[in-house]
């Protein structure tokens, strides 16, 4: 079956976690995307983090799939001549580099709309325009810049930082779907384009509830969903919100049997208003239903700690699967608080394919996250990552390159 995108070119420089989401989900769409690494050294993830000796990594193996790698080196005049031909090839250039680094290397905007004004460059930076353009920028730096930090966490703790990766792996995909859409474009104007996704700019725009709550708290003083509600302070910035759910509808996470001893044994547990009846039957609270402080969302509001402890009193005496079979029979929302032992062996995710057994050739068989987006007419095939330089050959080939081309830029130290 063919794939999405069948025939499109992408010239990989990414490196880390952001820039290779991206061309690993344009990968899986069917890009041929072409990974240059730098001679001998590679990704800089190839070697962190390892917990094989010389193999590499769980981080790049887990990055780069259905990819190519190709080694040049860049600075070298030789090697450059090579870059501006794969250039010519290819139809998007990706980059995560700190800033400016593509324009030292002498492949600035109009260099490469000079080689090929249909190249769309892609490019992941920590900041847009302004007074931290020039920062060099981490997955953490983006969840503290981008506003993440300060509204995740407890009231009365630090900020913290989630363990989910929106400032990377978020940016990278925020800068996919830009790839595709300027690849559309381009089949009416023919022309490249800039495309840039900021990490702070993707972090915040996933923070986005948040910078509504602030407009809400300087209107009226206080927002009645948060945990601050009625008992505590709000200042003049959007308070940690613990584990509230900060919709509409209030949840909490809950202790479950075992707790004392698992870390994970808790469910999130929504007070949806539509099932609130079933709840107060499911937790032997009947009255609630009736009573007039607790029958009405706006009632229930000042009463949510109680109404939690409650609930938990309920929820502590079955194991979280158990609360969810029961649960899940009154169309009461919740959901499992699940270990990542106990996601990697989830059998449904396994069938889905987005858990995935991949087998590499210096490390044996090991999981992965596959595509999450799947696409009835572009199924993935989750490829193993290559070993450093192991296409470079070919792709010179497939440029032109004879075999003795290869070897003279090859002693050269270009390739
Ligand atoms: N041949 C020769 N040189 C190469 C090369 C190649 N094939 N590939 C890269 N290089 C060189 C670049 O030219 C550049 O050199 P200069 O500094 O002399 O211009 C250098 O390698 C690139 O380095 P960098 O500054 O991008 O890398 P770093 O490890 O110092 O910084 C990071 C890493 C991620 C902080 C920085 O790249 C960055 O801020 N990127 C943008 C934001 C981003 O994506 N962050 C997320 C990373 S994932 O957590």
């Amino acid at each position: 079956m063919s794939k999405a995108l069948d025939g499109v070119r992408i010239l990989d420089f990414t490196h880390v976690q952001s820039g290779p989401t991206c061309t690993q989900l344009l990968a899986w769409f069917g890009a041929d995307v072409i990974k240059v690494e730098r001679a001998g050294a590679g990704d800089i993830t190839r070697e962190q983090l390892r917990d094989i000796p010389d193999v590499d990594s769980l981080y790049f193996t887990m990055l780069n799939h259905n990819k190519r790698s190709v080694t040049i080196d860049t600075k070298n005049p030789e090697g450059k001549q090579v870059l501006e031909a794969l250039i010519q090839k290819c139809d998007v250039l990706v980059e995560n580099f700190a800033p400016g680094a593509l324009d030292r290397m002498g492949f600035t905007w109009e260099r490469i709309q000079e080689l090929n004004p249909r190249m769309i460059v892609a490019s992941v930076k920590g900041f847009g325009p302004g007074p931290y353009e020039d920062c060099k920028v981490y997955e953490n730096v983006a969840q503290c810049a981008g506003g993440a930090a300060s509204t995740t966490g407890f009231d009365d703790g630090p900020p913290v930082v989630s363990g989910a990766q929106i400032g990377d792996s978020g940016t990278g995909l925020h800068l996919a779907l830009g790839i595709v859409t300027a690849l559309y474009q381009r089949t009416q104007t023919g022309r490249g384009q800039k495309v840039l996704a900021a990490m702070q700019d993707g972090v915040l725009n996933l923070c986005r509830v948040k910078l509504r709550d602030q407009q809400r708290l300087e209107r009226t003083g206080t927002m009645k969903e948060y945990p601050q509600y009625p008992n505590g302070t709000f200042g003049e910035a959007v308070p940690r919100a613990g584990n509230a759910s900060g919709g509409g509808q209030p949840g909490w996470i809950l202790k479950c049997k075992g707790w004392e001893t698992d870390p994970n044994a808790y469910i999130y547990f929504i007070t949806q208003a539509p099932v609130w009846a079933k709840i107060c039957n499911v937790i032997g609270k009947e009255e609630w239903a009736t009573d007039p402080n607790y029958a009405t969302p706006a009632a229930r509001l000042p009463h949510l700690k109680d109404i939690f402890a409650e609930i938990e009193r309920w929820t502590m005496t079955k194991t979280k699967f158990e609360a969810m079979q029961i649960l899940n029979k009154y169309d009461i929302p919740c959901g499992p608080i699940l270990s990542m032992k106990e996601i990697a062996e989830e059998p449904s995710l396994r069938k889905t394919g987005t858990i995935v057994e991949v087998d590499h050739p210096t490390r044996g068989k090991y999981l992965t996250v596959g595509n999450p987006i799947k696409l009835s007419d572009s199924p993935t095939e989750v490829k193993r990552s290559p070993l450093l330089g192991e296409h470079t050959d070919e792709v010179m080939t497939e440029l032109g390159y004879s075999p003795e081309q290869i070897s003279a830029l090859r002693t050269a130290g270009a390739i």
